[in-house]
C-alpha cells in the first residue's frame, strides 16, 4: 500500500466530504494510470468495477426521493391579485413528511388547512403533513393546500408554475421535489372575466 492510499484510509473519515473527495479522486486517477499501463490488469478493471458499483449506489441512494407529487395546479389569481392557492397530489415513497414549500413566483409559500370554525371557513396553518410509503395526500379545494403569498408577477392560464417542496426523511436529512403545476383558470373565474 503506498502513501497515497495510507492517508486515504486514514483521513477521510475525519474529513468534511468536500475535501475527502480530492485524495479519492487521485487514487482513482492512480488506478486509472496503472490500468492503462497493464501492471496487474485484472486486479486493477476489478477494482474500477467496484469503485464504480460503489459510487453508483451511493449515487442511486441520495437521489432516491422519499416522495413524489403529480397533479399539481395553481388557481388562475384575479387580476391584481397577489395570493393564489395551489393543489397536488403527495404520494410517500417511505416515511418522510413535507416540511417547506417554494416558488421563485411568491415571495412565501405556506401550507394550510381549510377548516370550518362556528360555521365560518378558516383557513390554519400547517406545520408538516405526514407521508407513508405507498400513502397518497391529496392537496385540495376545501382542505389542504399551499398558499402562494406575495406573487411576484401574474400567473396566466396554461402556464406551468415551478413549485418546490422540501421533504424531511426520518434521519433528518432533506430532499427537495420540484414541481410544475399548471395555472389553471376555473368556471368561477371564467364567468367572473366573460
Ligand atoms: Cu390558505
Amino acid at each position: 500500500m503506498d502513501l497515497l492510499e495510507e492517508a486515504v484510509k486514514r483521513d477521510w473519515k475525519r474529513l468534511p466530504s468536500c475535501i475527502t473527495r480530492l485524495p479519492r479522486a487521485a487514487v482513482l486517477i492512480k488506478e486509472f494510470a496503472g490500468l492503462w499501463s497493464g501492471k496487474f490488469l485484472w486486479r486493477r478493471a476489478l477494482l474500477l468495477a467496484l469503485v464504480a458499483a460503489g459510487a453508483a449506489a451511493l449515487g442511486g441512494a441520495a437521489l432516491a426521493q422519499p416522495a413524489t407529487a403529480k397533479d399539481a395546479w395553481v388557481r388562475a389569481p384575479a387580476p391584481g391579485q397577489k395570493v393564489a392557492v395551489a393543489y397536488m397530489e403527495l404520494i410517500g415513497q417511505s416515511r418522510s413528511a413535507l416540511v417547506s414549500i417554494a416558488t421563485p413566483v411568491a415571495a412565501r409559500a405556506e401550507l394550510h388547512r381549510t377548516v370550518m370554525e362556528g360555521g365560518v371557513m378558516r383557513m390554519r396553518p400547517v406545520a408538516r403533513i405526514e407521508l407513508e410509503a405507498g400513502k397518497t395526500v391529496k392537496l385540495e379545494p376545501g382542505s389542504l393546500h399551499v398558499m402562494l403569498l406575495g406573487l411576484r408577477r401574474a400567473l396566466k392560464p396554461g402556464e406551468k408554475v415551478p413549485i418546490d417542496l422540501t421533504v424531511e426523511r426520518t434521519d433528518g436529512s432533506r430532499g427537495t421535489i420540484t414541481v410544475h403545476a399548471d395555472v389553471r383558470e376555473t368556471a368561477a373565474a371564467k364567468a367572473r372575466n366573460h
